[in-house]
């Protein structure tokens, strides 16, 4: 195999001392945590369309990084050639999986066969890397935003030939997917929204949605894939109002439309922000109601109102995300997909090891940092505490269901107020975080 990354051997764990930046200083793929290896924890996956199409573009510049094994092209060889470089760069960070859209790792034909034949000739190419690295498919989507034809939508375009397009992309994504023995399956409506209220028909646009997630699913259950589906929520970008806005509008949809046994939720950290949650607030949501199925791990800027994609480097981040997956006993079959670019100023094949050291560090840290909060315990006795006047008396009968307003209403009058409040100690709390970080 051609070396791309001819200045990079395999990424070792060196630990704390040391100072190598091509070194993980935390991440130890066999380190036990909590009695699982961090490897099981983290489920570590390479995302294809950023790490090794992003080529540096932003709206207002041409493409600014070094790729010297890329011709820029959307040939079919440097597709082919382009699996030997992921293959090389992941097995070299060794990272146990990747991620693609179906037009990141083929390129589009003129015709929609020609488009599915490319797509057969890289998934051979990325079934045998796969079998030669053991790096497996966390999972594969469909680019159902791109190309022109999606510009009002793909399941909620008004246009119902858009819609057969999409399907007969999905259907193949699909099969692909559960040719690479793929774990799960993504839809992010990347341009499932609208712009203006004035000529969209909401409901039809959500009730294909859900015909679209449907045939989806029934096409899968036909060829035998067991992976998981997962809807990724995200507020706004491309469109104004996106019907994924956020875990919230995601589970709504699902319940409404019958498809919670099939379907739970990725959810990504700019994607929160840009919703104007915090990562926590929606992994908690989603966990709280079984429907936490995997994350894309990145990071927005504070200063920018738009999808920024970083990598994660933030350890008070990681360990509150590492809190919520452990509380909830891991991911798997989902993952820790990075999400995540490069800045369009780093240019070097090296800036996407840097890249991704940091992001698995920062995560394998706060996975540790979280395991010592949770044996601490005292977070977790803070909060049971806080509640613990539900545990007896009244508190018991509201949660048992064995009280009513008339008798609640008696029971307050006769005590004429309410129990004094206790503090809500969150600096205590912000405190005890810091003293493990
Ligand atoms: C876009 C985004 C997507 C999905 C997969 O913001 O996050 O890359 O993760 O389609
Ligand atoms: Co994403």
């Amino acid at each position: 195999m051609a070396a791309y990354f001819p200045e990079v051997d395999k990424i070792q764990f060196e630990g704390l001392q040391s100072k190598n930046p091509l070194a993980f200083r935390h991440f130890n793929a066999a380190e036990i945590v909590e009695g699982r290896s961090m490897h099981d924890w983290l489920r570590f996956a390479v995302c294809y369309w950023h790490t090794f199409r992003g080529n540096g573009t932003d709206p207002f510049g041409a493409p600014t990084l070094n790729r010297p094994w890329d011709d820029g092209t959307d040939s079919l060889d440097n597709a082919l050639r382009r699996v030997d470089v992921a293959f090389e760069f992941m097995t070299k960070l060794g990272v146990p999986y990747y991620c693609f859209h179906d037009r990141d790792v083929a390129p589009e034909g003129s015709t929609l066969s020609k488009s599915h034949a490319n797509l057969d000739v890289v998934a051979r190419k990325l079934k045998e890397a796969q079998k030669s690295s053991g790096i497996k498919l966390l999972w594969g989507t469909a680019n159902l935003f791109s190309n022109p034809r999606f510009m009002h939508g793909a399941a909620t375009s008004p246009n119902a030939d858009v819609f057969a397009f999409a399907a007969a992309q999905v259907r193949k994504a699909i099969e692909v997917t559960h040719d690479l023995g793929g774990e799960n399956y993504v839809f992010w409506g990347g341009r499932e929204g609208y712009m203006s209220s004035l000529n969209t028909n909401m409901k039809r646009e959500l009730d294909n949605l859900a015909r679209f997630m449907h045939m989806a699913n029934d096409y899968a259950k036909s060829i035998g894939f067991k992976g998981q589906f997962l809807f990724e929520p995200k507020p706004k970008e491309p469109t104004k109002h996106q019907y994924d806005f956020d875990a919230a509008a995601c589970l709504n949809f699902i319940r409404q439309y019958g498809l919670l046994d099939v379907v739970k939720l990725n959810i990504e950290t700019n994607h929160a922000t840009l919703a104007g949650h915090s990562m926590m607030h929606e992994l908690e949501y989603a966990s709280i109601q079984g429907v936490l199925g995997s994350i894309d791990a990145n990071t927005g800027d504070l200063l920018l109102g738009w999808d920024t994609d970083q990598f994660p480097t933030d350890i008070y981040l990681t360990t509150q995300v590492m809190l919520v997956i452990m509380k909830q006993g891991g991911l798997s079959p989902g993952g820790t997909n990075f999400d995540a670019k490069v800045r369009r100023e780093s240019i070097d094949p090296i800036d996407l090891f840097h890249a991704h050291i940091g992001g698995m560090d920062a995560f394998a840290r706060g996975l540790k940092i979280a395991a010592a909060i949770r044996a601490d315990g005292i977070l977790t006795s803070f909060v049971k505490e806080r509640y613990s006047s539900y545990d007896s008396g009244i508190g018991r009968k509201i949660e048992n269901g064995t009280t009513n307003m008339r008798e609640l209403e008696s029971y307050i009058v006769e005590k004429g107020e309410a129990a004094a409040n206790t503090s809500g100690r969150q600096e205590m709390l912000e405190n005890l975080i810091n003293r493990y970080i």
